[in-house]
């Protein structure tokens, strides 16, 4: 039998690190022979390995977490004016407080150490640091996130810094938001400004947290702010964000030798519903799309094919000289892996969802007269409270297309993880007993070390997330945490499956 390293060795000679198609993403190629859940065996679980070094670690973002929305001279952004809104959360929940982090911070980098944890990927709000998103820098902005970081480095945690995590300052959005190309010029003034402040701190940053998601969701499908439904918009926005990447690449490396650019990108492996060629066509524009458009043009300063018709250039507002803006040689290549997607060829208009877990049930949205697919998230697997389908094969699939695609990159999964509603419970000496979660990691973290021993060059893992937060359109109303928030008084309790991951980071191996 051909061995892992040598698989991925002669699969990357093959196709010469050039993007695959989904049916070349392991045996898994089509719905019709999926493999059946839980198929990774107690001993793979017990054998698996992670290299030395390896970064365990968890991940939070800005809104979800910070709280303290107008404190210290921080602006309006665009997920406070939608909160504020009413009917736009369910239950009404805001992020005004959400976890506290922008005070508690020291004692939830305090469990971060105690749960041996080597990397904490967290955002930083843009409107904290230019309040209207251009300007005069805040300096009390900047003076928070230095102390955040030297309690990081202290724990002797690497700060991951992700530029953008969604909080647009409102004052963008006045002058027109993403789709309006000037926002790329104001990004990477931003993305300088913080390099230059926290770059003897930061030395990994990664600009955009799932730049789809937030371009669909904010302007093609209008179920996130700033609320537009326009395809067009998508597109102008998704454009002014592949050259905001590159401009922001160059700006942090100027003002930062120490600096390391990458992603963090949300991706789905793509599987062709059928084996029809035109399901597998299908399954192809949906990895453009959904995984590549903001990667591609990195690496390699093109759009990658998502479109039937070609690339709609004029309809995205693109210049001559913009594949040059946008390419960018990125040092690692981070993303999350979630769930999975069964695409298949349609040309019928669809509409997505209203939440982040629904909506990546219909991608096909209202450009499906551009890219002609629709894609379902399976539910083969057990189904999360929060909604998705657990199906741990997937990131071994993704990390093995990524790997084989871009010749062999540095990986980084930038986030993983499952909502589940566990609460503390006095039976169990006040203990979160959520067996589920451990469940999920234990399968998923051994399909990543399956990926790895066969030849993947994966560097961290991010659990999402630190801490139950607040989660989007879906307000309070889930829980992605290893930690437990008791949103009435704020304590803080770690889950089982927290525990669990703080005795797997300091073993390096999947403990029981
Ligand atoms: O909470 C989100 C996060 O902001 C982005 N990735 C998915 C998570 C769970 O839905």
């Amino acid at each position: 039998m051909m061995d892992r390293r040598s698989f991925l060795g002669r699969s990357l000679a093959a196709t010469g690190g050039t993007l695959l198609a989904c049916r070349e993403m392991g045996q898994a190629d089509s719905a019709s022979s999926q493999p059946v859940p839980g198929t990774i065996s107690e001993a793979e679980i017990a054998n698996a390995k992670f290299p030395e070094g390896f970064l365990w670690g968890m991940a939070t973002a800005s809104y979800q977490v910070e709280g303290a929305w107008n404190e210290d001279g921080k602006g309006e952004s665009i997920w406070d004016r939608w909160t504020h809104t009413v009917g736009k959360i369910r239950g009404a929940g805001t992020g005004d407080v959400a976890c506290d982090h922008y005070h508690l911070y020291p004692q939830d980098i305090a469990i971060l150490k105690r749960l041996d944890q080597k990397s904490y990927r967290f955002s930083i709000s843009w409107a904290r640091i230019q309040p209207t998103g251009r300007g005069a820098v805040n300096h009390k902005g900047i003076d928070h996130y230095k102390r955040v970081m030297d309690a990081l480095l202290e724990a002797g945690i690497r700060p991951f810094c992700t530029l953008y995590h969604w909080d647009l300052p409102q004052g963008l959005e006045d002058l027109g938001g993403w789709p309006n190309r000037d926002l790329a010029g104001y990004y990477a003034d931003y993305a300088g400004i913080l390099a230059k402040h926290l770059g003897d701190q930061i030395q990994v940053w990664a600009p955009f947290n799932m730049p789809w998601t937030f371009t669909n969701l904010g302007y093609g499908t209008g179920v996130f702010p700033p609320g537009r439904a326009s395809y067009t918009d998508f597109l102008k926005a998704a454009h002014t964000v592949n050259l905001a990447q590159g401009e922001a690449f160059r700006s942090i490396k100027a003002a930062s030798s120490k600096a390391t650019v990458g992603s963090a990108y949300g991706m789905s492996p793509a599987y062709p519903a059928t084996d029809r060629e035109a399901d597998k066509s299908a399954a192809a524009r949906y990895n453009a799309m959904n995984n590549l458009y903001f990667l591609e043009t990195a690496m390699h300063g093109k759009y990658p094919n998502a479109f039937v018709g070609g690339v709609p250039y004029e309809a995205m507002g693109f210049r001559a000289g913009d594949d040059k803006i946008m390419q960018v040689p990125l040092d690692w290549i981070g993303f999350h892996y979630y769930s999975r997607r069964f695409v298949s060829a349609s040309a019928a208009s669809a509409h997505g969802g209203g939440s982040l877990a629904t909506e990546t049930q219909d991608t096909g949205a209202a450009g499906n007269d551009l890219t002609q697919f629709t894609s379902v998230m399976p539910t083969q697997g057990p189904i999360t409270d929060g909604g998705l389908e657990i199906w741990p094969r997937g990131i071994y699939d993704l990390v093995m297309q990524i790997s084989r695609a871009y010749n062999n990159p540095i990986i980084e999964i930038t986030e993983s993880g499952c909502g589940y509603l566990d609460t503390p419970y006095d039976r169990d000496g006040g203990r979160v007993p959520d067996t589920r979660r451990i469940e999920f990691f234990r399968s998923e973290l051994a399909e990543l070390a399956r990926a790895i021993a066969d030849g993947a060059r994966v560097r961290s893992f991010h659990a999402w997330s630190a801490l139950d937060n607040f989660e989007w359109n879906d307000g309070y109303t889930q829980r992605y945490g290893l930690t437990y928030v008791d949103y009435r008084d704020q304590k803080r309790t770690v889950k089982d499956s927290g525990m669990w991951y703080g005795r797997v980071a300091a073993a390096n191996r999947l403990v029981i």
